[in-house]
């Protein structure tokens, strides 16, 4: 029998998912549309009447501006919100703010299917003087050096999400709380990958869409519940119809597909 809820929600499309650009730890806006997705998924989810308590963001810009529209059109505004860096995205590494289409022309389509999918092969380590590296970014004074990572695979990626989630999040969710999570599209994966154990020769096919509710319920063991109508390779479902889905998750896939 179902016990506890969860919503999860990728941020709505960013200024560099619209222009094509690796984006990882790089803290940019969202773009006009993105704040469109923001405002309809929480038109959604008040739709449906879901009542948060709390909920969880990273410490990037898009999330947390998703997080917030979300509250806003779904009159939540009063829940308390708590950002941590370990619902950040996956480190991008050195491609953080190459295009992603001419980065397939320069290394091949295979080779950048590898550093955006697959489990444990990360993309190429940023230097210290990259103008992207995380100790650049404002918030990085308040993360252990040694958690400032240079690259991460999504493997690396759930390392660092998974004891947010153990040690934060559900013990939250346990106490009874409604729990809303704004974050990215890999730390996304990440979680869904544990929760839904899927292995790592299925984890390249799943993509997340920007801006849809994805809700989750869980038994008293938090092991998700199979939902009707569920995605494919989760037991979540997304709450939107399967048509649009389906043409937002092609988004995702066609960001390297050849100009
Ligand atoms: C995108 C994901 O992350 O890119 O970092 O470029 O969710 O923060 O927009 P998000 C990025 P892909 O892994 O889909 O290439």
């Amino acid at each position: 029998m179902a016990k506890y809820q969860v919503v999860f929600v990728r941020h709505g499309q960013s200024q560099w998912n619209l222009e094509n650009k690796f984006t990882g730890w790089v803290d940019v806006p969202l773009s006009e549309q993105g704040v469109i997705e923001a405002k309809e998924a929480g038109a959604v989810l008040k739709e449906q009447g879901f009542k948060f308590d709390e909920a969880f963001t990273s410490v990037l810009k898009r999330a947390i501006k998703t997080c917030n529209i979300i509250l806003e059109e779904s009159d939540q505004e009063f829940i308390p919100v708590v950002k941590d860096y370990r619902l950040n995205e996956r480190m991008y590494g050195a491609l953080a703010g190459l295009d992603k289409k001419e980065t397939v022309e320069k290394h091949g389509a295979e080779q950048v299917h590898i550093w955006r999918r697959s489990y444990d092969i990360p993309p190429p380590a940023c230097e210290k003087d990259h103008p992207y590296h995380p100790s650049k970014s404002p918030w990085a004074a308040s993360i252990p050096e040694d958690k400032l990572p240079a690259t991460e695979s999504l493997k690396l990626t759930l390392e660092r999400v998974l004891p947010y989630w153990d040690e934060v999040i559900v013990p939250e969710i346990k106490a009874g709380k409604k729990v809303l999570i704004a974050a990215h599209g890999n730390s996304i994966r990440a979680i869904l990958k544990y929760l839904d154990d899927i292995s790592e020769e299925v984890i390249p096919a799943l993509d997340v869409p920007t801006g849809v509710p994805l809700f989750y319920e869980f038994d008293e063991n938090m092991k998700p519940i199979k939902q009707e109508g569920a995605a494919e390779h989760l037991s979540g479902r997304y709450l939107i119809d399967e048509e649009t889905l389906k043409a937002k998750i092609e988004e995702v896939k066609n960001q390297t597909k050849a100009k």
